[in-house]
């Protein structure tokens, strides 16, 4: 039986189990990246493994999140992770050369390889062929050291492509579309592959934007194969010597498929304040726009850019919108300023941003009280500009740069022919900004700031695990609802007792207070609990407040994984109605605890008692020998460190 793209790769690096969706599996992971905003914690978690030097192809340690220096510690922890890059054997991407995802595609990315990045979005990579799944900060800096990293086993959905795009429908469409059909749980414990003949008229760039949005499907990754038109974009990165031919067999089985025909798109939007809010663009009505941010990981290669600059070209920006453009790296930036389209940028008016995440995670330009700001982002939960009344769409680069020219949102058809941008035969590459670590003799000292504080650690599970229903949450509630992150809290992700006082507070603002006053408890969440972000934060400001257990109707993959990395039970109700039948502050209990999660290995389920209404309440979580033992053990670090 024939196999698809992403069974092949996994194949090539299986180190452990078997390949049945479903199962745990191990895979070696060739390259792992970070970003700032996660890797000073993987950083210290690397640090307190104790692992002398990183023993895989290639690591790179990136700094795109926090680049706001408002005081000294985003500044600090650049530091720490500069030091620390440099002496165990890491690449040093300095703020300013780019958005992880973006630099990460152009300058290292393999067809073939395994890439394990912190950030959900690291499957951007997919779109040269690679497998590049996202993954909490333990788990990379366990991959950094040579470890495998374990995930379960996906299922494999085809989505066939046919047809070809028309004028000023563009990459943003297909996965606006995709989301649409889908929805954000459509993805989970699934990889999307893409096929069919519509391929081939997409760029590597444009591809990689529907890859890095698969991270909204709750996908554990999405890849396209690589073929002639990866090797053009290999060639023109001056890396062709990387490529290689990479595709499902012509009979691989896929447990689902999906077709899209192409020419049959319309310019979509994804409305407030989920991705899968997915309309037509004509059915959202007049819709009069305060701010236009183009940029972030899924929209800011050169492509997107010169499209933007060729639609402000000898026009200007509506009086009443504020457009903001971040290119997604400095390689890019640089070939606008060369090339004069930066230019055009600039006298349209728009705001030039840094080669960085910023309004994507609310690092800077937050829209005015109850805007309505356009972005070509990838995510538009509830609160993420860093301004809670704001009203997010999103939108293609076409549809933000007709929409900032006009001030409604606005079909870019009506600017009558597409203007025609070409993929450059040679990308201007300067890789300066790119550090090398120390050789290994060197010794190098690792610089701690004082905004790093020592990150809790769970302790072992006891006989006993009891605590009252802290909070009751509702369906698809994101880690940026767990742990909010805007430009006032992105500085403290080194400190986690400092976040722990905001956790889960867009949900409740009593309720880290209230975890507190009551030394810990449990959390009840309905259905997808923690999507979105990889960050870790969001289970470690829990445990921090003393959450031992969390149950939910059902679990995004990567916050599931790092509720169990630190020794959280993500527990899921086997009925579903059970969470209607606990109030909050009920008291729970979960009776020999140490026991049930033992034979949770072969009976899947454990029982919780509602003490408060002497009920039951059957909860499965099917755990593996190894999970099982990282959560009576109180985490993954206390495992790795026993096993010294
Ligand atoms: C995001 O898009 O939410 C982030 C910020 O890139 C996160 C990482 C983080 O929370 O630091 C992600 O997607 O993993
Ligand atoms: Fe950065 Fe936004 Fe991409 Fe996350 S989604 S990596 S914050 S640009």
């Amino acid at each position: 039986m024939g196999q698809t793209l992403a069974q092949k790769i996994i194949q090539a690096h299986l180190v452990e189990g078997d390949m049945t969706p479903g199962k745990e599996i191990a895979i070696r992971i060739d390259q792992t990246l970070t970003q700032d905003s996660t890797g000073t914690m993987a950083y210290l978690q690397f640090e307190a493994i104790g692992i002398p030097r990183v023993r895989t192809e290639l690591s790179v340690a990136y700094i795109d999140h926090n680049t706001l220096q408002t005081g000294f510690e985003n500044a600090d922890d650049h530091h720490y992770i500069q030091t620390v890059a440099k002496k165990y054997g890491i690449r040093f991407s300095k703020p300013g050369n780019g958005v992880c995802h973006q630099v990460h595609i152009e300058r290292f990315a393999v067809p073939g390889k395994t890439l394990l990045g912190s950030d959900s979005h690291t499957p951007t990579c997919g779109g040269i062929g690679m497998l590049a799944i996202g993954a909490g900060g333990l788990d990379v800096a366990v991959a950094m050291g040579g470890g495998a990293y374990w995930l379960t086993m996906p299922r494999m959905v085809q989505i066939n492509l046919t047809g070809k795009l028309r004028p000023w429908i563009s990459a943003k469409d297909i996965i606006l579309e995709v989301l649409r059909r889908l929805s954000v749980k459509g993805g989970v414990g699934r990889i999307m592959e893409y096929t069919g003949e519509g391929i081939a008229s997409l760029t590597v760039p444009e591809r990689a934007t529907i890859t890095n949005m698969g991270a909204e499907l709750g996908a554990t990754t999405s890849i396209f194969p690589s073929d002639a038109e990866t090797r053009r974009f290999l060639a023109a990165q001056g890396r062709e010597e990387v490529w290689q031919a990479c595709a499902a067999d012509s009979d691989a089985v896929y447990d689902e498929t999906l077709t899209i025909d192409l020419s049959e798109l319309e310019p979509l939007v994804a409305k407030p304040h989920s991705p899968d809010l997915v309309v037509p663009l004509r059915e959202v009505g007049p819709l009069k726009v305060d701010q236009v941010a183009i940029g972030s990981c899924t929209n800011s290669s050169y492509m997107d850019m010169m499209k933007t600059a060729a639609i402000l070209r000898g026009r200007t920006v509506h009086p009443e919108v504020s457009l903001v453009i971040a290119p997604g790296s400095r390689q890019v930036l640089n070939m606008l300023a060369g090339n004069g389209a930066l230019s055009d940028m600039i006298a349209a008016g728009a705001r030039i941003l840094e080669s960085a995440c910023g309004p994507c995670i609310g690092m800077g330009q937050s829209p005015r009280s109850n805007a309505v700001s356009l972005r070509t982002n990838n995510r538009n939960f509830y609160g993420r500009s860093g301004t809670a009344s704001a009203q997010v769409y999103l939108v293609s680069p076409e549809v933000a740069a007709a929409s900032a020219l006009s001030g409604v949102l606005t079909d870019p058809r009506v600017l009558g022919e597409a203007p025609p941008v070409q993929m450059p035969d040679h990308f201007f590459i300067n890789d300066n900004l790119i550090i090398d670590p120390a050789p290994p003799e060197e010794k190098v000292e690792v610089v701690r700031g004082p905004n790093i504080k020592p990150f809790p650690v769970n302790r072992p599970l006891g006989a006993e695990l009891s605590g009252k229903a802290l909070i009751k949450v509702e369906d698809n509630i994101t880690t940026d609802h767990i742990m909010p992150s805007n430009a006032k809290l992105l500085p403290y992700r080194s400190n986690v007792p400092y976040l722990a006082d905001y956790c889960l507070t867009p949900c409740d603002p009593e309720f880290p207070a209230r975890a507190k006053q009551e030394g810990g408890g449990m959390i009840i969440a309905g259905a997808n609990y923690g999507q979105g972000s990889s960050r870790e934060h969001a289970a470690l400001a829990p445990l921090q407040l003393g959450i031992r257990a969390v149950l939910a109707k059902s679990f995004a993959r990567i916050h599931m994984a790092n509720l169990i990395n630190n020794g959280i039970l993500p527990l899921t109700f086997m009925q579903a109605e059970d969470y209607d039948t606990i109030d909050l502050m009920d008291e729970l209990l979960i009776e020999q605890a140490d026991e049930q999660v033992r034979n949770l290995v072969s009976q899947g389920t454990l029982t919780v008692l509602n003490k408060t209404r002497n009920k039951p309440i059957t909860c499965s979580l099917p755990l593996s020998p190894r999970q099982a033992e990282m959560l009576l053990a109180g985490g993954l670090l206390n495992v790795t460190r026993k096993g010294e």
